[in-house]
């Protein structure tokens, strides 16, 4: 199909074409969990084991008599974990494999009290214990002595054990039942779609009640608000990976990614519940007020009231295991979170520049002139995009040998500027049988195949495709060969790629993808295994790029699908959104629940995918992009041009502003993303991440802070003139980082605002380290000098930028600014790392310096300097040291007298 042919084809697509997607009563496994109120399993308290890795008990249910086996561990960090399976199963259940990092080390459980209808179990100090109780059967997590989750409360443990296939005329599923209740056992339609399941029912289930909580937040990925909603009415979420072409905002259907984890925060703890399973999974909320506690008003002046919130998961298939993270605090949960599936990767630094993108870049003149309007215009940027045009004829690791004759001139061309490219690899294959690639994969058995054991075929860009089973190592490793250098003709080490349509999609399948039925390596149906697919897509690209420098070089690979786990491997985006105000506005709110899911490199395309964005709000869009973690500009084949410059030099003024700033505190993010990388503390937060105790920022979810220092205030509105800003924090300081203003915490802000500002205020109390000039891109900004805002605390990370020397041969530098009694120290703040930047630290600004000082000396390595040049300016207290040139990675201190 030609690209004009494909523009058509968008273009014509309903905005929100929801009528394609499943609603929950659509779905079979959902009907027939909600069927049953109730369940009746007993746990047989004298099967009970304890072994080193846990303890198990049997659970059976009184009718059927079916035995399940329950087991549960408590891991080194302050993680539970509960797994139920069938005692027996006819055929082995799917248990998702490569999404957690090792075997979760776990605490020797003992017996802390034995009761006629109930166990207790402790362990470690003991703070911490199981009680499992016998009638009715539920299993209490109790964190010191107060119950915090309850399994099971209402009774809704399901799980459908696997059974063989009815002999033909025996159907447990008459037509005539199927009619009256489509219970859907061993097919179900949808559509024109017949999902034969060759295994029968298998769906599982159970119900949380999380003691206290009434906030819960997580569960990416929807295009909803942060807060996650109560679904008595409505929709269950739903998580399911799907290709929805300019999603309903507000909505729960499945988006492109999923990750099967729900945070609940209350003013003393947070806690997670990681539920892992790869098959469609719903979940139903409730958040109910038990009662009054007491009829005092508390600190807050609200009234205490008890509240709970009850979770119910539901998964299509495989097996409950679930993870409880007791936090108790924000960053212990993540810090849970990341020891088992992960932490962020350590993203080269040129990946948190701007990236300038379009469907589609139409040749190299194109690209080259885009290039250069940077330079012209002098925006700074670090990498341009090639959508699916580039390629021959949709064949991925192609050129389109008219449009793009000299891909390696064109990559050597923007290198000498320090620019490189990305060009998207999607998952689908062109059948052609002339195609080498096709052959080989063909022959290498690493296409995924249909129920009858034949190939499968699905529709995408090409036409009739093959889909690569990345679920098989073999596929994944044939895959990852293609990115070396010899393989993949016209392809440089300044090459980088862009997973997309990796839910997969397939245009011409049961909900725009993959038919459940189709079957992977080792016979495992795609429905146990559906939510994995992108992962394994994105695991086996980054492979791919790890290898062609021999493990040396950061890969940077963006994915639309994703997993838990997936931040292991790089950056996700938000998919096709629309140039509206609504999705700007949404685009906050889903990118917290990408973060605090432990997805902290995310991004939404700036200005919107579909349609055109009017001036203003490509330049709020800018501005929100530039403050948030993956920052790329993105159009649609059917959108006008929109290149920064092309709407006059106010537009292009206010761009360029936005993007410059961006440059100047890339030092900043840059250390975020380290602490990312090792401590799992997202770089985007919701503000009750810093402000855990201040019940009004539990509801916040336009503004944000980037790390703990500054506090991001998007205007998403058109036409404003003023924006209401919480500034959490009662006695805290913030300054407004323009004017250096100071504002009180723990009040609602009116803030002005032109079309050239934002508000971004910084905390008082912490250092940001930035770069006196943005550059061109990350490398020239390497070599700029640095100059620190703020007192009294704050960080800076330091290495190549883009290599694992920081990790093989602790080529890094981690420095520590601290201000104690008007001494500002520069001290080394790793016991390890060694790294020399050759940058110098030119000026200081202190905020919140209440008197002129009398002089400001600098001493290095203990010895007096001279007297360092400042400025004091008395309304705003703040006081600048210039001219200093202090080495970035030495001892230095600068006193203010
Ligand atoms: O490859 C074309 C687009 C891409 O530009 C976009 O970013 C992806 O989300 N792709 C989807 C497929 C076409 C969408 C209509």
């Amino acid at each position: 199909m030609a690209e004009e042919a494909l523009a058509n084809a968008v273009g014509s697509v309903v905005p929100g074409d929801e009528a394609k997607f499943k609603k929950c009563d659509q779905i079979a496994f959902y009907r027939r969990q909600k069927r049953v109120h109730k369940t009746q399993y007993l746990p047989l308290l004298d099967t009970v084991v304890i072994t080193e890795e846990g303890a198990q008990l049997e659970l059976q249910d009184p009718v059927t008599q079916v035995k399940l086996l329950l087991q549960v561990c408590a891991i080194r960090d302050g993680t539970v974990r509960v797994t139920i399976n069938e005692l027996k199963p006819i055929r082995e259940r799917y248990k998702v494999p490569d999404v957690l990092i090792g075997k979760p080390v776990c605490e020797r459980l003992k017996v802390v009290r034995r009761e006629k209808d109930s166990l207790t179990l402790g362990w470690g100090s003991g703070q911490n214990r199981f009680r499992v109780g016998v009638c009715p059967f539920v299993l209490e997590v109790l964190c010191e002595e107060e119950v915090t989750v309850t399994l099971n409360p209402q009774g809704m443990l399901y799980f459908e054990t696997l059974q063989h296939p009815p002999k033909p005329g025996l159907s447990s599923e008459s037509n005539e039942e199927e009619a009256r209740e489509p219970m859907g056992l061993w097919k179900e339609t949808f559509k024109q779609f017949v999902d034969v399941k060759a295994n029968g029912p298998s769906s599982v289930g159970l119900d949380f009640r999380l003691h206290g909580f009434s906030h819960v937040y997580g569960l990416p990925e929807h295009a909803d608000s942060f807060q996650l909603k109560d679904t008595s009415e409505g929709e269950a979420y739903r998580l399911y990976n799907l290709d929805v072409f300019a999603y309903d905002i507000y909505s729960r259907l499945g988006l492109y990614g999923s990750v099967p984890l729900l945070l609940a925060h209350k003013p003393d703890r947070s806690i997670g519940v990681f539920w892992l399973n790869a098959s469609e999974t719903l979940l139903d909320i409730r958040t109910s007020v038990d009662g009054l506690l007491s009829t005092d008003e508390g600190a807050s002046g609200r009234r205490q009231v008890s509240t709970h919130t009850d979770l119910h998961w539901m998964s299509e298939s495989g097996v409950i295991d679930t993870f409880i993270l007791l936090g108790p605090t924000p960053s212990q949960a993540f810090s849970q979170y990341a020891e088992l599936t992960g932490y962020q990767a350590m993203p080269p630094l040129f990946s948190l520049g701007y990236h300038q993108c379009r469907w589609t870049y139409k040749d190299e003149a194109d690209v080259k002139e885009v290039d250069a309007g940077f330079d012209r215009h002098d925006i700074p940027y670090d990498v341009i995009w090639l959508d699916i045009g580039h390629t021959d004829g949709k064949r991925y690791f192609t050129w389109d040998p008219r449009l793009f004759p000299d891909p390696v001139g064109l990559q050597r061309h923007l290198e000498e500027r320090d620019r490189k490219l990305v060009v998207i690899s999607d998952p689908h294959f062109k059948v052609d049988p002339l195609w080498p690639l096709y052959l080989e994969a063909k022959q290498g058995g690493h296409f995924v195949k249909d129920r009858a054991g034949g190939l499968y075929f699905g529709t995408c860009w090409p036409g009739e495709s093959c889909y690569v089973d990345f679920s098989s190592r073999k596929a994944r490793s044939w895959y990852s060969s293609l990115f070396t250098l010899d393989k993949y003709k016209g392809s440089t080490a300044s090459l980088f790629v862009w997973n997309d349509m990796n839910e997969p999609s397939v245009f011409n399948g049961p909900e725009k993808t993959m038919p459940k039925d189709a079957v992977h390596c080792g016979g495992w149906e795609h429905r146990e295994l559906h939510n994995l697919y992108g992962f394994y897509q994105h695991l086996a690209t980054v492979e791919g790029l790890m290898s062609r420098s021999g493990g040396s070089e950061r890969p940077f690979v963006l994915t639309r699908s994703f997993f838990a786990g997936s931040q292991r491997l790089g950056a996700v985006w938000t998919g096709d959104n629309v140039a509206t105000w609504e999705y700007l506005k949404i685009s906050i709110p889903m990118l917290l629940s990408l973060s605090v899911a432990g997805m902290a490199f995310c991004g939404a395309d700036v200005g919107g995918f579909f349609q055109d964005p009017e001036p203003e709000l490509l330049v709020r869009w800018y501005q929100a992009g530039a403050l948030q973690p993956f920052f790329r500009g993105h159009s649609a084949i059917c959108t006008r041009r929109r290149e920064p410059w092309l709407f006059g030099d106010a537009v292009t003024a206010a761009i360029r502003a936005a993007i410059q700033q961006r440059y100047r505190l890339l030092p900043y993010w840059y250390t975020l993303f380290h602490r990312a990388h090792t401590s799992a503390q997202p770089p985007l937060r919701p503000l009750w991440v810093e402000f855990p105790g201040e019940q009004d920022t539990f509801a916040v979810e336009h503004q944000y802070m980037i790390g703990d220092a500054l506090l991001a205030c998007p205007v998403t509105d058109p036409g404003v003139t003023e924006v209401k800003v919480l500034l959490p924090g009662v006695g805290q300081s913030w300054y407004d980082i323009h004017t250096s203003q100071v504002f009180r915490g723990g009040r609602t802000l009116s803030f002005p605002v032109t079309l050239d500002t934002v508000p971004l205020f910084q905390r008082g109390g912490k250092v940001v380290p930035r770069k006196t000039e943005p550059g061109s891109c990350t490398a020239d900004l390497q070599k700029l000098p640095f100059v620190l805002t703020g007192c009294a605390e704050g960080e800076l990370y330091l290495d190549d930028g883009h290599s694992f020397s920081f990790q093989d041969r602790k080529q890094f530098a981690l420095r520590r600014f601290s201000l104690k009694q008007g001494r500002l120290l520069n001290r080394c703040a790793a016991n390890e790392g060694q790294f020399d930047s050759g940058c110098t630290v030119q000026s200081v600004s202190f905020l919140g310096v209440k008197k002129r000082p009398s002089a400001v000396t600098v001493q290095i390595s203990g010895v007096q300097k001279d007297c360092a040049e400042f400025q004091y300016q008395l309304e705003q207290h703040s006081l600048t040291v210039r001219g200093l040139d202090l080495d970035v990675g030495k001892d230095w201190e600068i006193r203010i007298l």
